[in-house]
């Protein structure tokens, strides 16, 4: 009864640019130099072709050919004739071949990922490689069927509706062709046959079942799906069936208390996630996406924001499975295009219709950070129509949007969606860390009854680089690990915040970037570009967010140390660490997640840190009754261990060309001699701007400076009122090594001197 459906991966041709190649699906012709940067890779049209032989028909029976995504923009050809084009790269669609089919068939798709001022994303800091990059299937149906051409949907919406201890399930289809009648059955449950109208050729289909006893989809604790069936009966026969799991939970958002799952507070603990890998590109197999979904597992994440468009069907689907709590977003991202709306609108559609059944999916996310150039009527009134359509579409779940730092929070766009979030990369691009904590606070008092979420917020290290004296801007593994032991504890103080998304879980390509001797890429990542490091702030979120017990010694990648007396740092959920150094106790510490030892070195060093279970039963790491939740420490085995060795001169594989970052171990550039009392390279902000003609200086050269942070996303950006008290404290100095300045040391001593002219003004 049920449709045909077989996948057409193999046996493709790729034409890019006048060269033929022979390639399997899923492919991007960006593997390569769109992980490599800067802004090198190809962007353009390629045509991928194939042979398709006619499947055999019985009469009336229709043809599909279902793509799971393209980017960016897809013409399909059959035979010659065009038959549909779509714009967004990110979304299923599928196209009727069954009119233009021949006995043997040339399947053609024009793939377009070149620069254009219709389709989203235009400008953001990910790599948008081109390519079939998933799966392709042919389908076919009977004439009558679960429709399959309304924006990449399914035909069949599941909607539970939860009252106490029972649940009722209401289920809609959309179908076309002659149908007779539908029935829907819930596995283990029961079955009912929907009531059906006919209007414009469709038929829809409507009914519910109920659930006593409801069984919550209740994420990590149970994440209990129910299986669907709808099947379509025509002369008699089924002709036609889908099949969709779907989960049955409630959740809110309170302003004071965060979120909610099942009338129980349930902290969003989250990362983000970009799709590609090294050497893929965005070409994934499922295996790549189950390996994602366990390092995230691993860490004790249980939610993540999918980031920056709609994600791979297969991956939500996990998320359903293995109880993830989901944020789900369009690409409209960066800056705003006035010719782009009806891109915004037709991506959301898609969305919502493709994904509606997951019950991972708490919400539909609007935009990221689309204020880059500002506030304009067209923008607030894009997203007025995005948000209403969501509401339209879906009366379960909540409209969000992830707004730029430097959007006013009294801007009526944060009040738009029923949720907000703030990416916030104080402690990175800009401020200092503790000015996460100062806004949180001030957002909290300004505006206690509106729910608040951090949703980006990361520091980047490049996996070789260390430093005993990690300073922000250095790309250390040190200072990232630093850096995110601070945003923890900063959560922990602060649960009305719903939910904290690091920013990002993975490194990933961003062929603007050239950063850290490394190209090509942003290296926010907890975890290395190809899986296969997790750097040391992994574990600082292991130490905060997994019950899986573990000890983790940081610092292993810095081996050859300078300092006569090194720190030795410990990540661990145990309460006890008893650290040995060359096989002999040097010191036991009690306390949580962090664990600092100072250990004097000479020579080469073993240290090996032991985790001691408190669990009952339990002692100095032995687990003498087998209690332990994971017995692992039975048998003692909760450490871990590393060489470390004392060397006369800092190893230069550490540190970064001393032109793009200044290092712990640099001199300060020598900018020449200052006066007392009057300005230097040295004032803070505040100081310089206080005076008029420091003032102006100022002006000229914060100008060419905004410009160069982000890799190039600052471009014509003003930085406004509510920002300044943050810039005001920094040193002119450090803010111009922070934005990516590189001056050459006589233009510092240059700039120094002119300062050096002007008396500070006295400053309370
Ligand atoms: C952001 C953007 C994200 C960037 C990130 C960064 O705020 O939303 O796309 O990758 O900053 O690393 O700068």
């Amino acid at each position: 009864m049920a449709r045909r459906i077989e996948k057409i991966n193999e046996g493709w041709e790729l034409e890019k640019q006048g060269e033929m190649m022979a390639v399997n699906l899923p492919h991007t012709w960006n593997a390569q130099d769109g992980q490599t940067g800067p802004d090198m890779y190809f962007r353009g049209e390629c045509i991928y072709r194939r042979q398709l032989k006619k499947p055999e028909l019985k009469k009336g029976e229709q043809v599909y050919i279902e793509f799971r995504g393209v980017n960016s923009s897809a013409a399909v050809r059959m035979n010659g004739t065009e038959l549909m084009c779509h714009d967004g790269g990110y979304s299923t669609f599928r196209v009727n071949v069954t009119d233009v089919l021949k006995d043997e068939n040339i399947l053609e798709v024009l793939v377009d990922n070149a620069p254009n001022d219709r389709v989203y994303p235009q400008r953001a800091d990910f790599t948008f490689y081109g390519g079939i990059y998933r799966d392709v299937y042919l389908i076919v149906t009977d004439p009558s069927h679960f429709d399959l051409d309304y924006y990449g949907g399914r035909g069949l919406r599941i909607t539970p509706e939860i009252d106490g201890e029972n649940a009722v399930v209401h289920f809609e289809t959309y179908s076309v062709g002659e149908v007779e009648r539908i029935l829907v059955s819930v596995a283990g449950v029961g079955e009912t046959e929907l009531t059906l109208e006919t209007r414009d050729g469709k038929t829809y289909g409507k009914g519910s079942i109920a659930l006593p006893g409801v069984h919550r989809w209740d994420a990590l604790n149970d994440p209990y799906l129910y299986e669907a069936m709808a099947v379509l009966y025509r002369g008699g026969r089924a002709v036609d069936a889908v099949t969709e799991r779907f989960g049955c939970r409630e959740f809110r958002f309170d302003p004071k208390e965060g979120f909610f799952l099942n009338g129980r507070p349930y902290p969003l603990h989250g990362v983000s996630r970009h799709q590609d890998r090294l050497g893929v590109g965005n070409a994934l197999t499922r295996k790549m996406h189950e390996e994602d979904m366990d390092l995230i597992l691993s860490m004790g994440a249980n939610s993540i924001r999918l980031a920056h468009y709609q994600h791979d069907q297969y991956f939500y689907d996990l998320c359903d499975e293995k109880g993830i709590v989901a944020w789900a977003e369009i690409p409209y991202i960066t800056v705003h295009m006035d010719t782009g709306r009806e891109n915004t609108v037709t991506q959301m559609k898609e969305l919502i219709t493709q994904n509606y059944n997951h019950a991972s999916i708490v919400c539909w996310a609007l935009s990221n950070e689309i204020t880059l150039q500002g506030v304009t009527e067209d923008l607030m009134e894009n997203h007025r129509v995005l948000n209403d359509l969501v509401h339209e579409m879906d009366k379960t779940r909540v409209s969000a949007m992830a707004n730029l730092f430097l959007l006013e929070t009294d801007s009526p766009l944060v009040s738009l969606p029923d949720i907000r979030g703030y990416n916030l990369y104080y402690g990175w691009y800009v401020g200092d860390m503790e000015d996460n904590d100062t806004f949180f606070d001030e957002f909290h008092e300004k505006y206690p009854d509106t729910a608040i979420g951090l949703t980006e917020y990361g520091a980047d290290s490049v996996i070789t680089l260390q430093s005993p004296k990690p300073e922000k801007g250095d790309y250390t593994e040190s200072y990232q690990a630093l850096y995110h032991e601070h945003m923890l504890e900063m959560f922990s103080s602060r649960p009305y915040l719903w939910g904290t998304y690091v920013w990002n879980m993975f490194e990933f390509a961003a062929a603007g970037r050239d950063e850290a001797g490394d190209p090509g890429k942003n290296h926010k990542g907890l975890v290395t570009f190809d899986r296969k490091q997790r750097k040391d702030a992994f574990y600082i979120y292991k130490a905060w967010w997994s019950r899986e017990k573990f000890v983790h010694l940081c610092g292993s990648r810095y081996h050859d140390r300078v300092e006569d007396t090194t720190e030795i740092k410990v990540y661990s959920n145990l309460e006890k660490i008893a650290l040995y150094v060359d096989d002999v106790l040097f010191a036991e510490q009690e306390g949580a997640h962090v664990f600092r030892f100072w250990v004097p070195i000479h020579g080469v060093h073993r240290i090996r840190a032991v985790g001691i279970c408190r669990d009952s039963g339990c002692e100095d790491g032995v687990c003498k009754d087998g209690s332990c939740e994971d017995r692992v420490c039975k048998d003692g085995s909760y450490e871990d261990s590393m060489e470390i060795a004392k060397v006369d001169a800092p190893n230069p594989s550490y540190f970064m060309s001393l032109d793009k970052v200044r290092n712990w171990f640099d001199e300060p550039e020598d900018i020449g001699d200052s006066k007392e009392g009057y300005l230097s390279l040295d004032s803070t902000m505040a100081e310089i701007q206080a005076t008029e003609q420091g003032a102006a200086l100022l002006e000229r050269i914060t100008g060419q400076m905004t410009g160069k942070a982000a890799g190039g996303m600052g471009e014509g950006v003003a930085i406004p009122e509510a920002m300044q008290k943050i810039v005001a404290r920094q040193p002119l100095r450090k803010l111009l090594q922070q934005g990516g300045m590189e001056l050459p040391p006589e233009k510092l001593q240059e700039l120094n001197a002119a300062l050096n002219q002007i008396p500070k003004v006295y400053q309370k």
